[in-house]
């Protein structure tokens, strides 16, 4: 048994053990602590659909488990399993030709017309999955196929343990009790399904390996599989090639293989072992030229190991990620915590169960560990779990916010190491991106627009209404500057600087003069996929300097001007940033007291679009301010006002970390409620709305990832918010959460925080700081400064507080 069962506690004693926590918790981080929420998925049936099935994964290797009785499907993915190549022709030779008459239009006004040009001339038509762009698709599906047994099921458990990243199913049938355990280890880089029954030779199965299309299966010695195939690659190049493999352990037992699969006959304990490789050869991950004889090794590799030893090690590995942070809100719920995730999330909305927020938010956590790794690629739009060989929106790197959103809640949750993908893929499109800067815009430096994917695809998109945005270098950027301001770390800033520069030097290029206020503007570009109406007729989403490209390249140029002072670098550059920093649009308010999205008051042609784009100043880029910008922050509440609350996943994801800067807690977690929503069918409208799926995968819909991730990071930003050298504590915190104690929250500065919270106000909490120097922490309008050693812990009451 490799899971422990949740305790089953009677509600008597449950109360009792909380009593008992509650005494110790007054002697509050010398161990003590609330009694722990119990971290576990469980379900009362088997998972019919992707979005009810529980995903398992190593960073590179996935799993979607769905635990039928007669028939066990395991849906397997693979990171790099992207169909598409590399392609020059994305960088359209003449694109540059048409800029000055595209921006002549946009000064003139014409943006109607410039829009028809930048759709002519300035995009990118060649996406999807028979194309060089590619799409990330599932690797294939591993079936057990037990032999027929009509006798009835009984004691039916399935579970996701998020603690020890392991998936276990369970039932009875015919007087035989019958166990499947499953994990995706990452120090072995394998993974590990072991089938147990209570009866000696009750195991019958057959265990097979598809995939519907580019794939070929044999059989592999007696007891093993191996698929392989190669990818589309949207030309007439050589496309991704792939391999996986099978092998059965099952002592006592008699098998036989071939291309249609491994007969098992009278096991008892089986062990399934699987292994996956690609031959992609790109900016990271494993680079191997064939992954027939990786996939192999892999499997050499663990050969006289036994689970439990494997298990241990990948218990292991997960936990010195996972068990960085904990968090507990209100206290343990034992009706709640032991329902199925079914019934727990359709009650959700009358219940108050604060203890699932908590589990929502250590699941984020668990997601990233599993589906980001260093050394990797960054999680896509589903992390990296798919099935079949198509994804939505090619299940590839969309910039214009949902691959940073993915990353939001990494570093705050001490995953700061878990982002290096994404630094990775960054630095990875400078060459593309240089040549598109040249193509394009005649600039120097890097740029990508809202799209990317495996093969360094930096050209615009498809429609100028969407693909043709400007703000990406600068959001990338604010991830890697993110980075050093937690960390602090030199060297890290020093390795990636010239990808900052290289970002800061497209935009000074590329900015114009506005003719209103002479302010210098992006040209042609776009608040994301906003469409408006224009003053003189017609609707355009190309514009010029829409609010949130000023923002980001408000926030980029002060990055890299501060990044060049601390490196001793760049001196004349530094003062041609100084001087066009100086020269951006500032944040407007309009007519109607809203945050002006745009240069001018225009009319949006959808009022609730799920966009908030030009809120970037108020999160994640902090230039909005309750206490420093009062009227700035009144304007964006305006703005989330109008815009509404209902929207795609994400979107509820993103407003609840807006709501949380504007120091609204019970918005928030409204924002929060209605994200947890289950994203069923309604038999009315005949379709999902945005919401939670059975396996808790936020519904966009479809299942998109980064709701997960941008719901957690806003939870965060309830609980504490951060810059240099300041924090505040318990900022947004909603009504419903009045008791809780969160244990190590990273903040921007090297400080680690551990706090507690009864009757909605502050007990006690405690900084401990990484790396020395002053820290003002805020607790409401008080405060109390901090000058800190490095390795020392602080505590702190709220009578210290001034
Ligand atoms: C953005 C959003 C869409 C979708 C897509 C993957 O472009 O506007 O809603 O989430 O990414």
């Amino acid at each position: 048994m490799l899971i422990p069962d949740p305790p089953r506690r009677r509600r008597g004693k449950a109360r009792a053990r909380l009593m008992l926590a509650a005494v110790a918790a007054l002697g509050l981080f010398s161990g003590a602590s609330l009694a722990a929420q119990n971290l576990q998925l469980h379900y009362d049936a088997p998972a019919n659909t992707f979005n009810e099935a529980l995903p398992l994964g190593n960073g590179r290797m996935g799993v979607m488990v769905y635990g039928g009785v007669q028939q066990a499907r395991y849906s397997l993915s693979e990171i790099s399993m992207f169909s598409g190549s590399r392609y020059d022709g994305a960088d359209r030779k003449e694109a540059v030709n048409y800029l000055p008459k595209i921006r002549q239009l946009l000064l003139q006004g014409r943006n109607v017309e410039a829009e028809q040009l930048t759709n002519q001339h300035f995009t990118w038509s060649g996406e999807g999955a028979n194309a060089h762009y590619g799409t990330y698709q599932g690797l294939g599906t591993l079936t057990l196929d037990f032999a027929a047994n009509a006798a009835p099921v009984s004691d039916y458990r399935r579970r996701l343990d998020i603690p020890s990243a392991t998936s276990d199913v369970r039932y009875a049938q015919d007087g035989v009790r019958y166990r499947r355990e499953m994990f995706v280890s990452a120090p072995d880089q394998v993974m590990v399904l072991h089938l147990s029954a209570d009866r000696a030779g009750a195991l019958n199965f057959v265990a097979r390996l598809d995939r519907a299309e580019r794939a070929s299966v044999e059989g592999d010695g007696a007891n093993g599989l191996l698929m392989r195939g190669e990818l589309d690659s949207g030309g007439s190049g050589k496309g991704l090639a792939f391999a996986a493999r099978v092998r059965v352990i099952a002592p006592g037992a008699s098998m036989h293989a071939d291309a249609h699969g491994i007969r098992v006959e009278h096991g008892t304990d089986v062990t399934v072992l699987i292994s996956e490789a690609t031959d992609y050869d790109g900016f990271a991950g494993r680079h191997t030229t064939d992954p027939v004889a990786a996939s192999a090794t892999d499997l050499q590799r663990v050969a006289s190991r036994s689970v439990a030893q494997l298990h241990a090690a990948h218990v292991a590995d997960f936990s010195s990620w996972f068990d960085r942070f904990s968090l507990q809100l209100g206290s343990v719920d034992n009706t709640r915590e032991t329902m199925s995730m079914r019934a727990r999330l359709d009650t959700y909305g009358a219940s108050g169960d604060p203890g699932f927020a908590a589990l929502y938010f250590q699941y984020a956590r668990y997601l990233l560990i599993s589906s980001s790794r260093p050394g990797g690629l960054p999680a896509n739009l589903q992390g990296l779990w798919a099935e079949g060989t198509s994804t939505p929106w090619n299940g590839d790197y969309h910039t214009n916010v949902n691959i940073e959103m993915n990353y939001w809640p990494a570093e705050p949750t001490g995953l700061g190491e878990l982002v290096q993908p994404l630094f990775a893929l960054t630095a990875s499109l400078q060459q593309p991106g240089a040549k598109t800067a040249q193509r394009y815009y005649g600039a120097r430096g890097w740029v990508v627009h809202t799209l990317t994917n495996l093969w360094g695809f930096t050209a615009p998109g498809a429609e100028a209404s969407w693909g043709v945005w400007q703000g990406a270098p600068a959001w990338l950027s604010f991830h890697i500057w993110d980075h050093y301001r937690y960390t602090g770390d030199r060297d890290f800033l020093r390795r990636y600087y010239p990808v900052l520069r290289g970002a800061a030097q497209f935009y000074a290029d590329v900015l114009i003069e506005e003719p209103s206020h002479h302010w210098l503007v992006t040209a042609p570009s776009s608040s994301p996929e906003n469409t408006v109406y224009m003053e003189n007729g017609g609707k355009a989403a190309i514009v010029m300097g829409p609010t949130m490209d000023e923002e980001l390249i408000r926030f980029l140029f002060g990055a890299v001007i501060e990044a060049s002072q601390t490196l001793h670098v760049d001196a004349d550059f530094r003062r041609e940033l100084e001087a066009k920093r100086a020269r951006l649009a500032p944040i407007q308010i309009g007519p109607d007291g809203r945050i002006q999205e745009y240069l001018k008051p225009y009319r949006e042609v959808e009022v609730h679009h799920r966009h908030v784009s030009h809120l970037w100043a108020l999160f994640p880029g902090n230039q909005i301010d309750l206490a420093k910008t009062p009227k700035l922050a009144a304007a964006a509440a305006r703005s989330l006002d109008v815009r509404g609350d209902d929207s795609t996943g994400w979107s509820e994801a993103y407003k609840v970390n807006l709501w949380a800067h504007l120091g609204d807690g019970n918005r928030a977690l409204h924002l929060l409620n209605v994200l947890f929503k289950p994203a069923s069918r309604d038999t009315r409208l005949g379709h999902e709305w945005a919401g939670t799926y059975p396996n808790l995968f936020n519904a966009g819909p479809p299942f998109q990832i980064d709701g997960n991730f941008g719901a957690t990071s806003g939870m965060v930003e309830m609980l504490m918010q951060s810059e240099p050298g300041q924090l505040d504590l318990l900022p947004a915190l909603p009504d419903a959460w009045p008791q809780g104690e969160v244990r190590g929250l990273h903040a921007r500065g090297g400080f680690v925080i551990d706090m507690r919270w009864a009757k909605g106000k502050l007990v006690e909490a405690s900084v401990r700081s990484l790396r020395g120097g002053d820290c003002k922490v805020r607790y409401g309008k008080r405060q109390v400064l901090l000058s800190t050693k490095a390795g020392q812990t602080y505590k702190l009451q709220p009578a210290d507080f001034l």
